[in-house]
């Protein structure tokens, strides 16, 4: 047994997804021999509750120069982040000499708007492409991890922050107690720490079995967020559902005793304690589901090639490295994957090599069916992509079952 990562509790692993690679490594044909994997697996403390990754892949295998995923690459992240700095400016950011941090700032999609409001911020953001992209916005970047070290640097230089904000990054670094001492060292006296990410009861409701990948290493809730927080000196005091990424929960942390708490917190815990979220037989029975998903997807790719019909996929998602390596799709199920982001065309799809080809692709050589792995971003794609279902194409999904529409 593995000891949790948080409270050194016992870790009890449920689901095994077997040898996975990097999900954001896309290799030029050919050049894959040393391509990395590892086991990707999922454990639940038994004491603190947090659900977790058994095994961590190092932070510079996933998070480097040419770090492929581009925020912006969606026009409802970009709302959504615009509105998520809007609320910032006119809540937490309104005092004389405003500071706002974020972490994992990628190419600046959520501080742009900050700038461009003359508010004097800070991204922290390990990889060089996007932050160097970030930087062409105006925005003000430190390519490093943060961590501890960075936190002191920054509250030494900079002063301290109002809010420290980081969505879609928390989840992703293992050494929480040094983000939490950088937290410390780094936010005012009644500043805020506010962060999303996937949540554990939306992945469970809806089997989205695919979030969990090497860089997504805590599923939370707002249980083990709470008693993370409190054991580092800090408190949960306000919790928040956010649709986008297929259900997300926005954490609001305060130093202890420097907020009230909303009530929002006890009854999203009281929700969770009373569907059993965190408990072993719901997780087990979680993976059932996704044994299932993986079966019935397989069959179904399976008869439609024995039918003669073409298949390709829309998005070269992060989170599809889990569906096609656990259903070993390769080119010859489908036989090419389409993305707009141009550091992942004419490479192939980690561990399973499919091709990835640009957007265009999908227009000029479409398949009879498209398995959409970004299915996260069904509604501005499906609505993007219209004249394909019009034109008698069909959609294959496979949350919260394989289905096609
Ligand atoms: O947590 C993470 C999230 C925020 O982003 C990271 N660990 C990595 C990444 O995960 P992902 O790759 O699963 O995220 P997305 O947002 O589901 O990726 C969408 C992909 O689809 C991108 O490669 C862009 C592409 N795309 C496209 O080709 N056409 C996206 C849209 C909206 C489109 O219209
Ligand atoms: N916030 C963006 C990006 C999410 S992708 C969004 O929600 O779309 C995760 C990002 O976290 C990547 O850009 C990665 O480089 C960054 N990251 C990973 N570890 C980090 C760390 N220790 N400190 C800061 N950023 C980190
Ligand atoms: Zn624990």
């Amino acid at each position: 047994m593995t000891a949790c990562r948080i409270c050194g509790g016992d870790l009890v692993e449920f689901y095994d997804f077997g040898r996975q690679p990097l999900s954001d490594a896309f290799h030029k044909p050919g050049q894959f021999q040393d391509e990395f994997f590892f086991r990707l697996a999922v454990g639940l403390c038994t004491d603190c509750t947090m659900v977790q990754l058994m095994e961590e892949v190092p932070r510079d295998k996933m998070f480097h120069e040419d770090y492929p995923y581009y925020s912006s690459g969606s026009a409802v992240m970009r709302k959504h982040f615009e509105l998520t700095a809007r609320r910032f400016i006119e809540t937490e950011l309104t005092g004389p000499a405003p500071f706002a941090v974020e972490i994992g700032s990628n190419d600046g999609i959520m501080l742009k708007t900050i700038a461009d409001a003359g508010i004097k911020h800070l991204g922290v953001e390990p990889s060089g492409g996007v932050a160097e992209l970030s930087r062409s916005k105006g925005v003000r970047v430190l390519n490093e991890f943060f961590q501890e070290s960075t936190a002191v640097e920054i509250a030494a230089t900079d002063g301290q922050a109002d809010v420290i904000f980081s969505a879609n990054t928390i989840c992703h670094i293992p050494y929480l107690d040094s983000i939490f001492k950088g937290v410390d060292a780094l936010l005012k006296p009644n500043g805020v720490f506010v962060f999303e990410d996937p949540y554990l009861g939306e992945i469970v409701r809806r089997t989205s079995f695919d979030q969990i990948y090497d860089e997504h290493y805590y599923f939370f809730t707002a249980r083990s967020v709470q008693s993370m927080a409190r054991r580092y000196g800090f408190e949960l005091v306000d919790v928040e559902r956010l649709p986008v990424h297929g259900g997300e929960t926005r954490y609001t942390i305060a130093r202890q005793g420097a907020r009230q708490p909303s009530p929002a917190v006890a009854e999203m815990i009281a929700e969770e304690n009373a569907r059993g979220l965190a408990t072993l037989p719901t997780l087990e029975g979680f993976g059932e589901n996704v044994t299932k998903i993986k079966d019935d997807l397989v069959a179904l790719l399976t008869k439609l090639k024995a039918e003669g019909k073409t298949v390709a996929a829309y998005g070269a998602t992060a989170k599809s490295a889990t569906v096609a390596n656990l259903c070993g799709l390769s080119a010859d199920l489908v036989s090419y994957v389409c993305d707009t982001t141009p550091q992942k065309q004419n490479r192939v799809s980690p561990g399973t090599h499919i091709p990835v080809r640009p957007a265009e692709a999908f227009h000029e050589d479409t398949p009879d069916y498209a398995l959409l792995f970004a299915w996260n971003h069904a509604e501005e794609i499906m609505a993007k992509e219209k004249q394909f279902r019009d034109g008698g194409g069909k959609w294959i999904l496979y949350v919260p079952e394989v289905h096609v529409v």
